[in-house]
């Protein structure tokens, strides 16, 4: 290793440290503020919305929060381990997984809000992800927190943070997740396959339209190990922050950080450098001296938000 390379891994590494998300980044919730959900495992509960919430095409005036990472429409959704889109349910899925705030193993917050504070910071936010759209003023706004929550059966040695807000003008919908930094540290419950909060099967992150034939989106890494790391991954450039528009047939993601971080399959091919993680940005990959690189070195963010080909790995 020489020293331009470890000033370059250190400069990175400070780079990801500011932009990720502190709790201060969340939208505002609290006792004060919201309604809250404690004390329970596979539970639900809902909100009537002033105004409706258009997703996929279509009219939701009721939004179900299920404790298990999940939000959905039409009717309470209880499954706690995650299934593979497409399914018959409309989901939106911040981390799908099996919750379990019970032994007081962390809370769950929500409430619908117009309060201008956060009408403003969703503008800003919708801006920052679709700076080529027109400004966006929200009717209404859903916030739902699972704020340091355990996972099922009863664990509370590892817990999770993480932020669903809901947002829509009437027309335009949008939706934001956020996980907090180092916030997300389990990935599966015990009647899931996993054990001690992995392995088995992962949560999932994503949007499900629902019916016969439901279209969907997944965030790269839902129902894989990788999704611990969701937390370091975005669409925006913003470790930690997702940001959606849904009310189109498809969901569509941020233009601006459409790959989100290149992943490292193999811990002795590293990720040189990339620029960005917009379309037609690169990632080099590269081995430490005396090791031959296998696959390819440069990969590219494609407009299918995925990078180009797979990680390479290293070899003597
Ligand atoms: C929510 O809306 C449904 C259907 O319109 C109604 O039956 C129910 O009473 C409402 N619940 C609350 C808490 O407002
Ligand atoms: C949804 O409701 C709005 C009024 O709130 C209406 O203008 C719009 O046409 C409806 N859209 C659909 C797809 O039903
Ligand atoms: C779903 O797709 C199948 C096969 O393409 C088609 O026969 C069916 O009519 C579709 N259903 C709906 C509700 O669109
Ligand atoms: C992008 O990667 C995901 C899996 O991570 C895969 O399901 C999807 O088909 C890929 N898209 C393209 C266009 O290659
Ligand atoms: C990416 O590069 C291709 C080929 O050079 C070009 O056609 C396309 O417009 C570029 N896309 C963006 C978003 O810059
Ligand atoms: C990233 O770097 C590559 C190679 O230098 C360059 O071709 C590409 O345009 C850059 N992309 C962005 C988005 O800066
Ligand atoms: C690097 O990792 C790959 C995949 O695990 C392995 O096949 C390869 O032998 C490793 N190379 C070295 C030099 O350890
Ligand atoms: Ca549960
Ligand atoms: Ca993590």
């Amino acid at each position: 290793m020489n020293l331009g390379y470890l000033l370059l891994l250190f400069l990175s590494l400070l780079l990801q440290s500011c932009l990720s998300v502190p709790i201060s980044r969340f939208y505002a919730y609290g006792e004060s503020t919201d309604e809250t959900f404690t004390n329970v495992d596979d539970e639900s509960t809902f909100l009537n919305l002033t105004s409706n919430f258009v997703f996929y095409g279509t009219n939701f005036s009721t939004v179900f929060i299920n404790n298990n990472g999940l939000l959905s429409f039409n009717m309470a959704v209880e499954g706690y381990t995650s299934e593979p889109f497409p399914l018959p349910e409309t989901l939106i899925a911040p981390f799908w997984a099996d919750v379990d705030t019970r032994r007081g193993a962390g809370t769950v917050y929500y409430r619908e809000t117009a309060a201008s504070a956060i009408v403003s910071k969703v503008a800003q936010d919708i801006a920052l992800a679709f700076p080529n759209q027109p400004p966006f003023t929200a009717k209404t706004v859903v916030i739902v927190t699972w704020s340091e929550v355990g996972y099922y059966e009863k664990n509370d040695d590892k817990l999770n943070t993480f932020q669903c807000v809901l947002a829509t003008d009437g027309g335009r919908s949008y939706v934001i997740f956020l996980y907090l930094d180092d916030g997300i540290n389990w990935v599966t419950g015990d009647a899931s396959g996993g054990k001690d909060g992995i392995g088995g099967t992962e949560a999932y992150v994503g949007f499900n339209s629902g019916g016969q034939n439901a279209t969907y989106f997944a965030v790269q890494g839902s129902r894989t190990p990788a999704v611990i790391d969701i937390e370091t991954t975005s669409n925006v450039e913003v470790a930690g922050l997702w940001i959606f528009q849904v009310n189109e047939a498809e969901i569509i993601t941020s233009p601006i950080g459409s790959c989100g971080t290149p992943d490292q399959l193999y811990a002795n091919a590293t990720i040189l450098s990339y620029n960005t993680t917009t379309v037609n940005s690169t990632a080099t990959y590269s081995c430490e001296n005396g090791y031959n690189l296998v696959g390819v070195s440069v990969r590219t963010c494609q407009s299918s938000g995925n990078w180009s080909g797979s990680p390479p790995y290293c070899q003597i």
